[in-house]
């Protein structure tokens, strides 16, 4: 499969204010207005590694320029001053925008080792911040009518569990609404599955959520340690295309895709076996504190090209486009 990076990779970077001067990475992306509006995951340091939510604008899907100078999400909002808000998906669903989100209470800090998976540095924060359960993570919902202003709906996950790539489908399915996520303590024989996996529920309201249902596991090499959903699913006449990302135990971050069916999204109809974007370039091996990683987190179609934006190293991001209909034969053949 042949995707094309942009030229300009990466495409945004960190720097111009305090709080993304280290690293911005993992963008929800949506088409509004005819342009191209990107919530991105921004840290102004590493130690502690506190993630914001920043927003930039395109009229061409390459160059973004902030919106304004401070981030429009923070932790501190949701009552978490030393937590960190991460990987934002979007979609919008009648006239509103859904951002789902991961949420660590209290950060820890990083330090690269060498070895493909950095140190965890944690603190001593005060009181509930300071205690083991606040340092995982668990996903939320937020909604917006400008982009600008969230609210928050709910938070997904039992808090005894973490959970992360919590990613909305742009439109309800049978009435309801639908939602992929990864419980990272689903795992062992009464799950199905021995490695943190896909799942799937259901809502009519986003707050009350159906147990999750095993979705995909790994099958692979090169995800064979974990998978995860990337962007919010692609809806094409073969049914909804998805693109997921896997591990492998040498901790390098590729990016996979599979279908699922139009009607019963639980189902998958086709799953390309290889991979569809690995770390090559320079700025895809090696970032601040881990390397080797692509983590695509959104995919907006616009005309039948699809830009897929992904996170690089957790540094920088960066574009890759590729004609959907392609995208779409590829992943049916199943190679
Ligand atoms: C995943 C998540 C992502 C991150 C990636 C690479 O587990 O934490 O936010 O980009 O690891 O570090």
């Amino acid at each position: 499969m042949n995707l094309i990076r942009c030229k300009e990779n990466p495409i945004v970077v960190p720097g111009q204010f305090p709080w993304r001067k280290a690293a911005v990475f993992n963008p929800a992306v949506i088409l509004h207005n005819g342009e191209f509006y990107m919530i991105e995951r921004a840290a102004g340091q590493l130690r502690p590694f506190n993630c914001y939510f920043g927003l930039q604008k395109s009229t061409d899907g390459v160059h973004f320029t902030p919106v304004q100078d401070e981030p429009v999400i923070t932790s501190s909002s949701l009552g978490f001053p030393y937590g960190s808000i991460q990987d934002p998906r979007i979609v919008k669903i009648d006239d509103t925008f859904y951002l789902t989100y991961a949420l660590r209470p209290s950060s820890y800090g990083y330090s690269p080792t060498g070895t493909g998976k950095p140190d965890e540095i944690s603190y001593d924060y005060p009181g509930e911040h300071g205690k083991p359960e606040s340092f995982m993570t668990r996903s939320g919902i937020m909604e917006s009518s400008d982009l600008l202003h969230f609210r928050q709906v709910a938070y997904t996950t039992p808090f005894e569990i973490n959970d992360r790539d919590n990613v909305l489908f742009p439109e309800k399915i049978g009435g309801k609404f639908v939602l992929l996520r990864r419980p990272e303590e689903y795992i062992g024989k009464e799950y199905g599955t021995d490695k943190p996996s896909i799942w799937i529920s259901y809502s009519d309201d986003l707050k009350e959520w159906s147990a999750p249902e095993l979705l995909a596991t790994p099958c692979g090499d090169w995800d064979s340690k974990k998978v995860g959903a990337s962007a919010p699913p692609i809806k094409t006449e073969a049914g909804w295309l998805l693109l997921f990302h896997g591990v492998d135990e040498k901790n390098i971050y590729r990016c996979g895709a599979m279908m699922l069916d139009k009607n019963d999204p639980s189902k998958v109809i086709a799953r390309a076996q290889n991979y569809i974007l690995e770390p090559q370039e320079y700025y895809e091996r090696f970032g601040l504190y881990i390397p080797n990683v692509v983590f695509p987190t959104a995919a907006v179609n616009k005309d039948g090209l699809l830009y897929i934006y992904y996170g690089c190293c957790d540094t920088a991001i960066s574009l890759a486009t590729v004609p959907l209909d392609e995208l779409v034969d590829f992943v049916m053949t199943g190679k």
